[in-house]
């Protein structure tokens, strides 16, 4: 790979195993290890979900092989990917250990989350910069890719779709929301004018537009059990506030994420289709990108952007 310039493709990372939940949710919590019930009640959300356990390890292997073959085709030779995890293994800093056996002296970070926030992509890139710099590889970043027309054509042909499912499911004629979510973060990323919300708030207004929505909102989820205040509304409270309204059906279009993982099919398609189903309301969910050719392209064109 010598003379080729490295990718490293960053992603959130997902445990090997049951037996890995406790070291994963260690690592997730800083250092500080769960308690037993909060450690059981995690991995009971693994076991419910549906179409096996760990799906974020797959998915991110898809994503990472995918982009090679983008890269192949359009710059053929050029780039080499590797796989940095933010909480399991192989962890950010061996994926730059990989580079640096490989030869590599000149790179490109980018993370599998299209949304800027310091407490999640800018952790990403500080722990990649800093074994960078010690292994002495230049590295350059893309910090967000929330609003590249290709990501944007590839979310809305999925509110497209979802919608006319709905319908089917739902009726025509009953009243429909579509609700934009992302993964909450801790409120006091307001006062340091984390970019977070904003971009998050761009991508949804965006998507609806190409769409033709209208009526649309956007809520958080997956806010962390924590004694600080999260950003909020959280879903499960935007749910009960639309039955108020006389709100039937709902279509999720978890922007923030792009893969299916843990925080989509327990939060979304097991947590928020319940409370719905109680409310009266009929949920589904728009299908995530995964290994779409569109989001392909959007993370291509975003690394070859940096590397110029
Ligand atoms: O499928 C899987 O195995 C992993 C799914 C998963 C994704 C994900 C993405 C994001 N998180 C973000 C922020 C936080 C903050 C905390 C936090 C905690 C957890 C826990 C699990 C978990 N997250 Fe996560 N997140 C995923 C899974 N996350 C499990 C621990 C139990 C719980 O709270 O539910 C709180 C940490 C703390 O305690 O201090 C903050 C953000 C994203 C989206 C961007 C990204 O992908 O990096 C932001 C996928």
């Amino acid at each position: 790979a010598a003379g080729k310039i490295g990718v490293l493709v960053m992603s959130y990372g997902t445990p090997e195993s049951m037996d890995d939940v406790e070291a994963y949710y260690t690592h997730i919590r800083r250092g500080h290890p769960p308690t037993p019930e909060q450690l059981t009640e995690l991995k009971d959300r693994y076991e419910a979900i549906v179409g096996g356990v760990f799906p974020l390890r797959e998915n991110t292997n898809g994503q990472v092989a995918g982009l090679q073959d983008k890269l192949d085709t359009l710059a053929p030779g050029q780039y080499v990917c590797f796989q940095g995890l933010k909480h399991a293994r192989p962890y950010i800093e061996d994926g730059v250990e990989e580079m640096a056996k490989a030869g590599i002296k000149k790179a490109v970070g980018i993370v599998l989350a299209p949304h800027y926030s310091v407490m999640s992509v800018g952790g990403y890139i500080k722990r990649a910069k800093e074994k960078a710099e010690e292994l002495g590889i230049a590295m350059s970043f893309v910090e967000h890719y929330h609003l590249h027309p290709k990501l944007i054509q590839a979310l809305t042909e999925r509110v497209t779709n979802g919608l006319a499912a709905l319908a089917k499911e739902a009726g025509e004629a009953v009243r429909t929301k579509v609700l934009f979510s992302a993964h909450s973060l801790p409120e006091k990323i307001r006062e340091m004018g984390d970019p977070y919300e904003k971009q998050l708030l761009e991508t949804s207004a965006a998507v609806a537009e190409a769409a033709g929505v209208t009526d649309w909102q956007f809520t958080w989820q997956s806010a962390g059990r924590t004694r600080e205040p999260w950003l909020g509304p959280d879903i499960l409270d935007t749910l009960a506030a639309l039955s108020e309204e006389g709100v039937k059906a709902v279509l999720v279009a978890p922007v923030g994420f792009v893969s299916d993982h843990l925080e989509v099919l327990y939060d979304l398609d097991i947590e928020a289709k319940a409370e719905a189903e109680k409310l009266g309301i009929t949920l589904d969910r728009i299908a995530m990108l995964n290994r779409d050719p569109l989001y392909m392209e959007t993370l291509a064109e975003s690394v070859m952007t940096a590397a110029e």
